[in-house]
């Protein structure tokens, strides 16, 4: 394994870190109070290519490999976790057609997604969510029309109410279970199809978190992904993708709180020296750079094997769990370094705190994760 990156994922690099520093840095703290990202952010993340990351080439995309996706979600973390929630939105959101869609399907998704189009995952409802097969919308097959009709409730989807497509999961079966879930593509505009109320949230509040309603939404059949029943497997190989994604998302997120930390602790003075040269501080702030620097290999190795295509549920598990643990300790640390300064809102460190705690809920809980790993140790 080689971790060292080439001149051609420094120079993204480098062109990630511009976009964090002149695009978002300078607007986080209104983007949280304001519970939106910068009207525009989208379009300007969209022409410097952040919003197509995952599309391989065949398809116009730029082909990246998932090492260097996870750099470019790192830094845009370090900048603000709920913007880098958005854009990581649209990479989950196109993996079921990746896995399973037909040529036709990829095509029109993947065009959409390189004009700057945005994209939503919707599986979680008001009684779905770490259970995935406890999905309750319906879709009911017409075969003569040849359509299907969606009717249910989705819950806290992220660009649910900014995106243009949605990729809905649904059951084919009235007895519901894992076996009848299936996967659709929904345009926004299809009648029927409706954003309902936006979450006002403790953490990544730039991030848009909808609940969607769909009332007889109907789509044509060549708009369901894989077959019928197939979309438990679907759902299960997009979160296997889309977790170390995460994993880095809270990565850079931890890595700034960090640097936040060291910078200040530096400055501050107390007892007539730096607070920086206590040893109880430095002792906390090694064990900060231990589980960042941990994190991260647990994240690339994740994606070096998801590009060797290797069998990586596990390490996926490990990469977003671990990630998002770091991610909550380390900005709980950075704010106890700082002290009253810390939990002020005049410094970013306490919103850090508060987007640290949806990384160990979303994209399947630090206990799913847990237990996606010991079913792997016990198999
Ligand atoms: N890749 C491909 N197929 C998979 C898979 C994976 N990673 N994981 C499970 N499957 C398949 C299994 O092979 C099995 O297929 P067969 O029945 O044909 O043998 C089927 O799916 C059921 O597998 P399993 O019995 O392991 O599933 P469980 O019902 O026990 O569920 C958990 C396992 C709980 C781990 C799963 O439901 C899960 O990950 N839930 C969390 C979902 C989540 O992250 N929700 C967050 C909201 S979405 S952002």
């Amino acid at each position: 394994m080689d971790f060292a990156f080439n001149e051609e994922q420094l120079e993204l690099q480098e062109m990630v870190r511009d976009f964090v520093a002149k695009e978002i840095t300078p607007n986080v703290s209104e983007m949280d109070k304001n519970n939106e990202a910068t009207p525009g952010l989208m379009k300007k993340a969209a022409d410097m290519g952040l919003l197509n990351v995952v599309v391989p080439e065949e398809f116009g995309g730029p082909g990246l490999d998932s090492v260097t996706i996870a750099m470019i979600y790192e830094e845009l973390g370090k900048g603000c976790a709920g913007v880098a929630t958005s854009m990581a939105a649209n990479s989950l959101a196109t993996a079921p057609v990746l896995i399973a869609g037909t040529e036709e399907q990829k095509k029109m998704y993947c065009d959409l997604l390189n004009n700057g189009g945005l994209a939503a995952f919707a599986l979680t409802e008001p009684g779905a969510g770490s259970d995935a097969g406890g999905v309750s919308t319906r879709a009911v097959h017409d075969k003569e029309k040849g359509t299907y009709t969606l009717n249910g409730t989705k819950a806290f989807i992220t660009n649910g109410g900014i995106a243009d497509i949605y990729l809905i999961f649904a059951n084919t079966r009235a007895s519901g279970g894992i076996r009848g879930l299936t996967a659709f593509i929904v345009p926004r505009n299809t009648p029927g199809f409706k954003v309902g109320k936006k979450e006002d949230k403790m953490g990544i509040r730039p991030s848009n978190t909808c609940e969607l309603i769909l009332e007889n939404v109907v789509i044509p059949e060549k708009n369901r992904v894989g077959r019928e029943g197939e979309g438990f497997r679907i759902a299960m190989k997009t979160l296997d993708a889309a977790r170390p994604f995460v994993g880095s998302v809270a990565v850079g997120l931890a890595q700034a709180a960090l640097d936040y930390a060291v910078k200040y602790a530096k400055e501050r003075r107390q007892f007539g020296q730096p607070v920086a040269s206590f040893e109880m501080v430095q002792g906390m702030m090694a064990d900060m750079a231990m589980k960042v620097d941990a994190a991260r290999l647990l994240v690339q190795r994740a994606c070096m094997m998801r590009d060797q295509h290797v069998e990586f549920s596990k390490e996926a598990a490990m990469a977003k769990c671990y990630a998002a643990d770091t991610a909550m300790s380390v900005t709980t640390d950075a704010v106890q370094i700082m002290g009253g300064y810390g939990y002020s809102r005049e410094y970013p460190v306490e919103k850090m705190m508060r987007d640290a705690k949806i990384m160990q809920i979303y994209e399947g809980t630090n206990q799913i994760q847990r237990l996606v790993i010991a079913n792997k140790l016990l198999r």
